[in-house]
């Protein structure tokens, strides 16, 4: 690899800051819909142009490290040519086009980032994914998106090459990595040898800009898809008050790379603020390196699932007082009043609560500097109406349990996804009445903070992962040990809440070391799916709760986890 200043290309010679239609200081208000966005021109190049002037400090966009001692730290300027080269490999070396889907399937590695502005640049709708899937995870990704293009490392290219046949779409696979793969095309060498000069195209907010997959109680993920206005909320005021973020901010957000807290966290929150994303390659996740980075270097923010902060409490450090840190805040699953007071005891720093989906973006939180009621989500960050919503759509009174609704009607906000696509049906089942039905409940108090009380249907939330029975229930029917599956939420101390299988065994397998079951079907869930979802807790069984016509109580079994029944 060619080791420039700028880590693995080189640095830009070439750069030419096209028209810049000028951003940064909050230019959009809390309701506008500009007719045009664009994240890389009205955002990445606008913090270009401001380093050319001078009028940025010497923080790097974007400082990577990882455990071996490597380092790429890119400003915004080289992030503006390197994601212009990237843009030309899409669309000149490998013809993608705007509209066209791509699976972005990489581990913390800069390119992560490269090749997201890159499809922002050139309205290539990217589709990130975690690197813990599997050759059938990636299967029906590709073939339901129609993917034309992915690109991924070595660990999961042969994963992909098992199953690239059975997706006729797919005719671009790019590979990040130090060698070269048959059928590959080599990402990095094509980065050197590209062109830095690109016009970024001029995309309508509502244009489409991002897919994540999400689970449901039902059947398999769903495609949440998101317009350029994903990146524009970013703008406004009241969701930039959520962080507070200086350009001499240097935020690190741990999200996995396959999720949207990952996205917003990790890329468009702290650049639109002009400020570090700093990253830690992490390959596994290991609360001690976490503590070390936060003594190490000067991150000032940090963002991450509460089940992370969590296992950083529970490590037993001698000490949490971390010399830069002002301010941490944390989504994506359930957090008790108890964790957020003993991690403020500990270092100092008070832990904020935001809210948020796949299908949302953060739409409620406790802002930097509000009142935070230990426990609460916080509040409805305009301009997004939230409401405890009955079934129907009508709102509740506070201290009511309901679902948490986000009005959509008769304007759909900025940010919320625009359908999940190729899926009307689907769409539909989340509105109700003027409102996107959330799934989740909660009460609102007379203050409008926010009380997360669990899921209305059947999805689990393990460590801040969504994860839907039914893909554990058909790994698990793959197994010749299980007849049948039940798959449930259970409580766990550390993760929140765990997958529990609830299995009848066939009758060869009744005589099993059980023991040595479990131990060999969760085995078995991680080879086949994704490993997060891999149940955690198995419990035997020799008949499942079932209604009159043969339907899974799974409902009956999860309140028993909860102690309800
Ligand atoms: O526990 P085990 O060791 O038996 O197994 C773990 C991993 O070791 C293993 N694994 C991971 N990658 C693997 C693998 N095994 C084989 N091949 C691989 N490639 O699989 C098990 C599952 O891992 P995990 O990720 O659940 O647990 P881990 O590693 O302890 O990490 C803990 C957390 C807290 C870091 C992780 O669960 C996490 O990152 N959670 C946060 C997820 C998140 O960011 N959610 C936000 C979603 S977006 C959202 O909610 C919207 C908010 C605005």
């Amino acid at each position: 690899i060619h080791r420039s200043r700028c880590g693995f290309y080189p640095a830009p010679q070439y750069l030419r800051c096209q028209s810049l239609s000028g951003a940064g200081a909050p230019r959009w208000n809390d309701c506008d819909t500009p007719e045009e966005f664009n994240f890389a021109s009205d955002v990445l190049d606008y913090w270009t142009q401001m380093e050319k002037e001078g009028k940025r400090g010497p923080n790097p966009a974007l400082w990577w490290v990882n455990n071996q001692g490597d380092e790429v730290k890119w400003s915004f300027r080289e992030m503006t040519d390197l994601t212009r080269r990237a843009a030309n490999v899409f669309t000149q070396t490998c013809g993608l086009q705007e509209g066209d889907h791509l699976a972005l399937i990489l581990p913390r590695v800069p390119e992560w980032w490269l090749v997201i502005v890159a499809c922002i640049r050139t309205g290539i709708v990217f589709m990130p994914g975690t690197t813990q899937m599997k050759a059938k995870d990636i299967l029906y990704r590709l073939q339901v998106s129609k993917a034309k293009g992915i690109v991924t490392t070595d660990t999961l290219a042969p994963e992909v090459d098992s199953v690239a046949s059975e997706c006729p779409a797919l005719k671009t696979k790019l590979l990040v990595s130090d060698h070269s793969r048959k059928g590959w095309l080599d990402f990095r060498s094509l980065m050197r040898s590209e062109s830095p000069v690109h016009t970024c195209i001029k995309s309508k907010t509502l244009d489409p800009m991002a897919i994540f997959f999400t689970s449901g109680t039902t059947g398999f993920p769903k495609m949440a898809k998101h317009s350029h206005g994903l990146a524009l909320r970013s703008f406004f005021p009241s969701c930039r008050k959520l962080l507070q973020l200086k350009t001499s901010d240097v935020l690190w957000c741990l999200s996995d790379t396959g999720w949207i807290l990952a996205v917003g966290g990790s890329l468009l929150e702290p650049w639109t603020a002009g400020s570090t994303v700093f990253v830690h390659h992490l390959p596994q996740f290991d609360p001690k390196v976490i503590v070390q980075t936060l003594f190490k270097y000067p991150i000032t923010q940090c963002f991450a699932a509460p089940s992370v902060f969590r296992m950083i409490l529970q490590q037993n450090s001698t000490s949490l007082r971390f010399p830069t840190l002002e301010h941490c805040c944390t989504g994506g699953e359930a957090l008790l009043p108890e964790e957020q007071e003993l991690w403020r005891r500990q270092t100092g720093v008070l832990l904020y609560q935001a809210y948020g989906q796949s299908e949302t973006g953060t739409t409620c939180g406790t802002l930097r500097g509000m009142k935070i009621k230990p426990g609460s989500l916080g509040k409805a960050i305009p301009p997004y109406d939230i409401q405890i919503i009955d079934d129907k759509g009508n709102i509740l009174p506070p201290n009511t349990e309901g679902n948490i609704g986000i009005r959509i009607k008769p304007t759909r906000p900025i940010g919320v996804f625009v359908c999940y696509e190729s899926n009307p049906v689907k769409t539909a089942e989340v509105e109700c009445g003027d409102f996107y039905n959330s799934g989740d409940r909660a009460t609102v108090d007379a203050e409008g903070y926010f009380w997360f009380l669990g899921r209305a249907d059947d999805v689990i939330n393990a460590s801040g992962y969504r994860i839907g029975p039914a893909e554990v229930e058909n790994a698990l029917a793959e197994h010749p040990a299980v007849a049948e599956s039940a798959v449930v939420s259970s409580p766990d101390p550390i993760r929140g809440e765990v997958v529990k299988a609830f299995i009848v065994l066939t009758p060869n397998f009744l005589s099993h070391d059980r023991d040595q079951l479990t131990k060999e079907l969760q085995q078995h869930v991680k080879s086949v799916t994704a490993p997060y979802k891999y149940p955690r807790k198995v419990e035997f069984v020799s008949e499942l709760p079932k209604t009159i016509t043969g339907k899974i109580k799974r409902s009956e079994l999860r309140k028993k986890e909860f102690g309800q029944m």
